[in-house]
């Protein structure tokens, strides 16, 4: 959104003054609260990222948590219901998420996923602000590789605390590991650690943990930043409630064992998929009671007991120390000017299904708790559309008012919904983990694994089935759902592989193309620019059009005859021509207004069209699939 580009004196002359007055306001409204950005003003930004973090807060249904500083920000700002990540593994899902790009088969594979090595040439969203003048800086665990993109994303080196996830802080610890001979691996790494208990009661002030240390650099940088004429951008992860559960002892308290209630249902979901396989990360870990007298049985009741409590006591240490940054926010006098985004960076099953950990593609390994406030984010409301993690990029970019140009993002902002939590944004998200793609959505959570097998399949329907007892996917009356689901996943994977815009659309000529889906097609396929630079591809109620505009000029090639079901479209723009094709063939073509002069405004928007629009069509979003699109 961009004042000059909404030339209101044009196009109001012949309206009643007070439609025009209403309009400026509105105008202005919309620019105030969804994109609160001038040069002097722009916001800070804090990202806390929290290991691991699964929706387990009061305000997510959980009122035996305790949790008062999560629930503090679920009234000072906006509570997400349906965040998910694109991989549910740490690394990936982080360098996903900070490059706002899709995984692929190869592109982000697993925890150990450098942002580096798999996207190369691509900014990461702290980049972005970086190059844009604000002071960016990593504490703690950001990308799973503390030196991954460091040069580029920081302008300060990464900061880590000298203690990891498996530091212990009690003396009886000490002891248990001199007895300790098991040992474990990682993949990609040939060291074999011994293995630690999976639970302390540490007899440690929160704030000297390591996470307490990672909070006390963020409190510092706060200080330190609150000062300076740049914004900042502070990311700060935190390596817990992530295994094993070293909180500070009095964190326990608020969950007796006694009281901790066993997830309701613990077998898989039937019949199990080859693909849905069991993940074994909780085994690295010995599960010694706390006094080191007895070892717990894997799956027993006493088992998921203890796990539980020691994950329920480690958000609440996470809690802690989130309210200890957010007390010093408000006491800086920072609040009303930093936009707080805290997030997990994927799911946790907790024992349901007799499940632990991610790395697995189960509806709880996916959804992430996720929360936003300050200046234009609406006070104690709840999105309940779905929000995919590659979304969150554009979406800060656009309250920092971080123009994208054609830069390729997968992700949508939302910034829409952060005062209009009502607005619609998404009404599913798509996760990739090794063979399988995965999409959750209101009623259905579906995953169908590559080299399919004796129905590699799971599709859980949640009304019906609330639990997760019963794989549908084999059953005839889901057919119909199954293949709808399946065409929203090859949706999402044919977005991963499709060709963006060269970063020069100008001065040179282009060639658009999309294969659509729909036996009654309608809507924008995709559009960049505006009123005095751009292109689209539309179809009016089943008529498809290329639209050029070069400064100011538009030229519109429409075909008389109407599609329907897959087509392929595709228009070529050149200094003399504009040809529009349907399956190859060129059904309409006029005298171009040239190739553009400029680069047209704003990123390339994907299956709609935002601002001025760059020609004359209806405002509406394409309302079929998208297969594949190109500008080249
Ligand atoms: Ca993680």
């Amino acid at each position: 959104m961009d004042i000059e580009r909404t030339p209101l004196s044009n196009r109001c002359d012949s309206l009643p003054l007070s439609y025009v007055i209403k309009m400026v306001g509105l105008v202005l409204l919309l620019v105030i609260s969804v994109f609160p950005v001038s040069a002097e003003e722009r916001p800070n930004f804090l990202l806390l990222f929290i290991d691991d973090l699964k929706p387990m807060t009061r305000d997510y249904g959980h009122p035996h948590m305790h949790t008062p500083h999560f629930d503090r920000v679920a009234e000072t700002g906006l509570h997400f219901e349906n965040a998910y990540c694109q991989v549910p593994t740490c690394g990936a899902s982080r360098a996903s998420m900070m490059t706002s790009l899709y995984p692929t088969r190869t592109r982000f594979p697993d925890f150990l996923t450098r942002a580096e090595r798999d996207a190369p040439d691509h900014p990461t969203l702290p980049e972005r602000f970086k190059e844009a003048g604000y002071h960016t800086i990593s504490n703690g665990k950001i990308f799973h590789h503390q030196l991954d993109t460091e040069e580029r994303s920081w302008s300060e080196p990464a900061w880590k605390p000298k203690v990891n996830g498996v530091h212990h802080y009690n003396d009886e610890t000490d002891a248990f590991m001199e007895t300790v001979t098991e040992t474990r691996g990682f993949k990609g790494n040939k060291n074999r650690a011994k293995k630690v208990p999976m639970f302390e009661a540490g007899k440690v002030d929160s704030i000297d943990t390591g996470d307490g240390m990672v909070t006390a650099k963020t409190i510092a940088d706060l200080r330190r930043l609150s000062d300076e004429d740049k914004p900042f951008f502070i990311a700060c992860g935190f390596a817990k409630p992530h295994m094993p559960f070293y909180p500070p002892v009095e964190t326990y308290s608020h969950y007796p064992l006694e009281a901790v209630q066993l997830a309701l249902h613990r077998e898989r979901p039937i019949p199990t998929p080859e693909g849905l396989r069991a993940v074994k990360e909780q085994t690295s870990y010995i599960p010694m009671t706390h006094d080191f007298t007895r070892r717990l049985e894997y799956n027993t009741d006493d088992y998921h007991r203890h796990m539980r409590q020691g994950y329920y006591a480690s958000v609440s240490h996470a809690d802690n120390l989130t309210g200890r940054i957010l007390d010093q926010i408000d006491t800086l006098g920072l609040a009303d000017n930093t936009i707080v985004v805290i997030l997990g960076d994927h799911g946790f099953p907790l024992g349901k299904h007799n499940q632990w950990a991610k790395n697995q593609l189960l509806p709880e390994a996916l959804r992430t708790a996720m929360w936003m406030q300050g200046p234009g984010v609406k006070k104690g409301d709840s999105v309940n559309s779905f929000v995919e993690f590659v979304d969150i990029y554009p979406t800060l970019c656009e309250l920092a008012g971080i123009d994208l140009g054609n830069q390729t993002v997968h992700g949508k902002s939302f910034a829409k919904v952060l005062n209009d939590p009502k607005a619609s944004h998404r009404e599913n998200a798509y996760t990739r983990f090794e063979g399988g793609d995965a999409l959750s959505s209101k009623d259905h959570f579906y995953v169908s694994w590559k080299n399919p097998k004796n129905g590699e399949a799971l599709l859980i329907d949640h009304a019906k089935d609330p639990l997760a007892k019963v794989n549908q996917a084999a059953v005839n009356e889901y057919a119909d759902t199954r293949k709808q689901l399946q065409m929203h996943v090859d949706q999402r994977i044919a977005l991963t592989e499709t060709t963006f815009p060269p970063l020069k659309v100008s001065q040179r000529p282009l060639e658009l193309s999309a294969t659509i889906e729909h036996p009654k097609p309608n809507g924008v396929i995709f559009a960049q620019g505006g009123y005095r630079f751009g292109y689209a591809l539309t179809v009016i109620k089943g008529k498809p059009m290329v639209a050029v505009r070069n400064d100011g000029k538009l030229v519109q090639v429409e075909s008389e005859t109407p599609i329907s079901g897959r087509v392929k479209l595709g228009a070529t723009i050149t200094a003399e021509r504009v040809q529009l094709t349907v399956n190859g063939k060129v059904v309409a073509e006029k005298d171009s207004p040239g190739l553009l002069l400029e680069e047209p405004k704003g990123e390339l928007f994907h299956s709609e069209d935002r601002g001025d629009l760059v020609g004359k069509y209806p405002q509406e979003a394409f309302n079929g699939l998208i297969l594949s699109h190109s500008v080249k």
